[in-house]
């Protein structure tokens, strides 16, 4: 027997798969079609990482068994090619990103068909190819015919060190995300996505569309991705209130009325008003001033009748050089200043407050003006207790009013309205609802929905991305480019160092053409496409990847689509996910799609640390290249390691000693199956063909449940096992030379997805000229792996006294405690004491008692 050498048959089946291209798609199979897909990689100069290895054997292993269940499986994969990384490479190294992509995508793709991965490479798609881009130009004129593509002037999100500007969604804890700086505000031109008009459900043309909230409940995806995304859209319902706003005469002595609230002579201005958005309108009674971001209209408004105004002014410009994340820091000292001579009215008491410019309050969320409830709000009871304001309660977390004292914090949650005139008594949900109707009949404020997610916003100043194809023209406008001009292609002569303006502005031949309508000279839309646009779609490409009249055919897609799996990095839970949800929404409303949802099923795989339990990282010098393990260890103890690792979802260190004890079990593997008749050396013994049976179809069983709930280490464990169990059999028993043949190759099936060239090699060596993966996944008999059972029996000092059926294989814990909590034996054991119990493996356990 020769030794088992993975560098040898992986390069000899992955030379075959090249030239026979198994796993690309036939067009014009019967069989029911799978969709798997792996989010596409950014191909980056450093080629793929453990963590790509890790989640493209995932779903390498689920696409070639659903290949055996007998399934046509749409399996592709591709290249998210635009992107700054490539554009600040080329920025330092003068070398073009379109060489540095082509370069990058190379040595992925030479290390994925290292792995042996089933990808159909005939479908292979580039973000930044423009045979891919003029569909991606194709789809911002369509949102843009719809109106869902809009320029505005806007607070925008500048990254100072990209150059750019950047979506909401790409500000993490007020960094940006690509390079950790800290974001500023700039007010900018940009474009935007009408992600907003897709959050509820609509009725359109008689169809009624899901949004991307009720969405979420079609789909199987991990729980905390949904909570990520609802978080982020961040839905509440509460109510609008208007508070008019009066000038206050400081000189007008106040005098007391009968029911003890202090009235002023206010000059009272119809108009003048400011309004709130509220979570918790039942505490309207509660409210005692009021507060407005540094940035609300009404100290431009007002200026006039503040007359404080050079102090706002000072306060004003300190909050412009906070993030909002330092603005809202929970542990922050709140600060703020009052507005002197102007307050507000609180419309349920007529009460006076005072209002107070602070810089907790956000200019982008609900109208940027809050009535403030420092009984019941955390932030507002802060600042109240810091400027001596009043504080009082109106919500009791019991039934019986709460003593009066002093309040040492804020009290957050439901309970029964008290202060509050005519909700006294009634729980904040009917308190609410109350208050509403009472605001809504007396027109100062309305039942309110607010969301934390804006508009997305899709323009950047930068080069290494689709441009937008919009040409402005003096007299006609923004035009958008005809369907026939397009792709509008990324010009070759400018320099692309980023100066915050588009590169593109440099480029003579790109900017200036002619409008589309009237022929006059006209300018060329000078930013490009963030790449997330380029990702949104790039799903549906897949089924039909060469077209050039569609993105893809509607025929195609009705085939292939929607993504029956999905794997890719936890990170995506807002970005990538949420836009592609949109984009999707969006085809189906104006009919491009049937479906409502892209991906129905899907998983994360869990980061991959150091051996140090750190992240793996450069500058640490502890990352694991996949090439080295593949050269010294082979592709499928790579793979086999990686799922052998832990649950897929987990984050899980590496352990270079361990890919030692995979790499043996691929050895017995190859030991064992080119063995022959191994049941030999026992052949005095029972012939035990049964037991033989009896393993392996336990063992398809398990494999098979546990690739189709992505638990790959159980299912490899589980024929670490069977191969251990096997060797056991071979000292007790005889084995014919047919039962260890139905044994070897339902053995190499179920392991044939795990470590495809080992297997396809035995399988070849067992005599088939045929492919191990045109077998169809072995079915299992019931029968036989019903679990054995015993009779134990149950000794009393050594008197017989119980006898329990339990599983055969039973270890002594439980055989212990099964056998204390039976009734019988409780009843011997009364009033004595237990002294020893013995456990006898298959036959007995013998309590011994006082
Ligand atoms: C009165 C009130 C009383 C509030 C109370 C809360 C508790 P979510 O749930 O996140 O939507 N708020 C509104 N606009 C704000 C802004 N621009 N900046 C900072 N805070 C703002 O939160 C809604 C609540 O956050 C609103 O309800 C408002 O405070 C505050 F016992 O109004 B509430
Ligand atoms: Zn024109």
């Amino acid at each position: 027997m020769d030794k088992y050498n993975p560098q040898e048959i992986e390069a000899k089946w992955q030379k075959k798969w090249a030239e026979n291209k198994p796993y690309e798609v036939n067009e014009n199979s019967v069989k029911p079609k799978r969709y798997i897909l792996d989010m596409f990689p950014y191909p980056s100069g450093a080629g793929l990482h453990v963590g790509h290895t890790e989640s493209y054997t995932a779903t390498d292993i689920y696409a070639r068994y659903t290949r055996m269940k007998g399934y046509e499986v749409l399996h592709p994969q591709g290249w998210d090619a635009f992107g700054l990384p490539a554009e600040n490479y080329a920025i330092k190294t003068g070398i073009h990103p379109s060489e540095t992509t082509k370069r990058a995508i190379e040595t992925f793709k030479r290390q994925m068909n290292s792995l042996g991965l089933s990808y159909d490479w005939s479908r292979e798609v580039n973000s930044s190819d423009p045979a891919y881009y003029k569909w991606t130009q194709w789809l911002f004129l369509l949102f843009y015919k719809n109106g869902l593509a809009y320029k505005k002037l806007a607070k925008t999100n500048w990254c100072p060190s990209c150059q750019t500007v950047l979506a909401n969604e790409q500000v993490v804890n007020g960094a940006c995300e690509r390079c950790g700086t800290a974001v500023t505000q700039k007010d900018l031109e940009q474009w935007f996505f009408k992600i907003t008009d897709f959050i509820e459900d609509q009725v359109f043309e008689g169809r009624s569309i899901k949004g991307l909230l009720s969405g979420l409940d079609d789909v199987d995806w991990p729980e905390s991705t949904k909570a990520a995304q609802k978080n982020w859209i961040g839905r509440s319902e509460g109510a609008s209130i208007r508070f008019s706003i009066t000038r206050t005469d400081t000189d007008i002595t106040q005098t007391n009325t009968d029911n003890g609230q202090r009235k002023s002579a206010l000059s009272q201005s119809k108009s003048a008003s400011l309004e709130v958005f509220t979570t918790r309108p039942d505490t309207l009674f509660g409210c005692t001033y009021m507060v407005v971001c540094p940035e609300h209209p009404i100290l431009i408004n007002y200026k006039l009748q503040i007359t404080n105004y050079s102090e706002v002014e000072k306060y004003i410009n300190d909050s412009r050089k906070k993030t909002d994340l330092e603005r809202t820091d929970l542990n922050k000292d709140k600060s703020g200043v009052r507005l002197a001579g102007v307050s507000a009215v609180n419309p349920v008491n007529n009460q006076e407050i005072p209002i107070f410019i602070a810089d907790y309050v956000l200019a982008g969320y609900g109208t940027g003006a809050i009535m403030a409830v420092p009984a019941h709000d955390g932030r507002d009871f802060e600042f109240a207790k810091k400027y001596d304001l009043p504080i009082i309660e109106v919500v009791s977390p019991s039934v019986i009013p709460a003593q009066a004292g002093i309040q040492k914090e804020a009290y957050a949650g439901d309970g029964i309205n008290i202060n509050s005139d005519f909700l006294n008594g009634l729980p904040t949900a009917e308190a609410k609802e109350k208050m509403i109707g009472w605001l809504e009949e007396h027109k100062i404020g309305k039942r309110a929905i607010n969301y934390r997610i804006r508009d997305w916003l899709i323009s950047r100043q930068r080069y290494w991305g689709a441009p937008i194809p919009i040409i402005y023209c003096l007299k006609c406008g923004p035009v958008p480019v005809p369907e026939s001009d397009l792709p509008v292609l990324l010009p070759g002569d400018v320099g692309i160092k980023p100066t915050g303006e588009s590169p593109l502005v440099h480029s003579a031949k790109f900017q200036d053409v002619k409008c589309p309508e009237c022929q006059e000279p006209a300018r060329r839309e000078a930013d490009t496409m963030d790449t997330f646009v380029c990702s949104s779609w790039y799903y549906l490409r897949y089924a039909d990847p060469h077209n050039d009249r569609a993105f893809a055919s509607e025929a195609q897609l009705k085939k292939w689509l929607p993504v029956d799996l999905y794997v890719g990095g936890a990170e995506h839970s807002v970005l990538h996910l949420l836009y592609s949800r949109f984009f999707t929404k969006v085809l189906h409303k104006y009919g491009y799609l049937e479906f409502n949802e892209p991906f129905l099923k899907l998983r994360h795989q869990g980061i991959i640390l150091a051996g140090d339990g750190n992240k793996m990282s450069k500058s640490k010098g502890n990352v694991i290249n996949p090439d080295e393990v593949v050269a010294e260890q082979g592709a499928d103890a790579l793979r086999l390691y990686e799922m052998f690792l832990g649950p897929l979802e987990d984050m899980k260190p590496w352990n270079t000693e361990s890919i030692a004890g995979v790499r043996r079990f691929l050895e017995k593997t190859w030991k064992t199956i080119l063995a022959n008749n191994f049941g030999s050396n026992a052949s005095q013994l029972k012939n035990d063909d049964q037991a033989l049976c009896r393993l392996i179809n336990r063992a398809i069983k398990k494999v098979g449940e546990d690739i189709e709930n992505l638990k790959f280490n159980t299912a490899i464990s589980e024929m670490m096992k069977i191969l251990n169990e096997l060797k056991e059999l071979m000292l007790r028993a005889s084995i014919t030379p047919a039962a260890e043949d139905f044994f070897k190759k339902n053995f190499l099936i179920i392991l044939a997805p795990f470590a495809p060239h080992l297997a396809q090699e035995l399988w070849y060596r067992l005599g088939s000229r045929e492919s191990i993966f045109n077998e169809a996944w072995p079915k299992f008999d019931p029968d036989l792996i019903k679990e054995e059972t015993i009779n134990l029996i149950i000794q009393i000092n050594g008197k017989l006294r119980e006898s329990l059926s339990v599983p055969s294989e039973i270890e002594e814990v439980e055989a212990k405690k099964i056998a204390m909590e039976s009734d019988n034996v409780k009843k011997w054991l009364a009033g004595k004491k237990v002294v020893k119990v013995i456990f006898v493996p298959g036959k007995l356990i013998n309590i011994v008692v006082k």
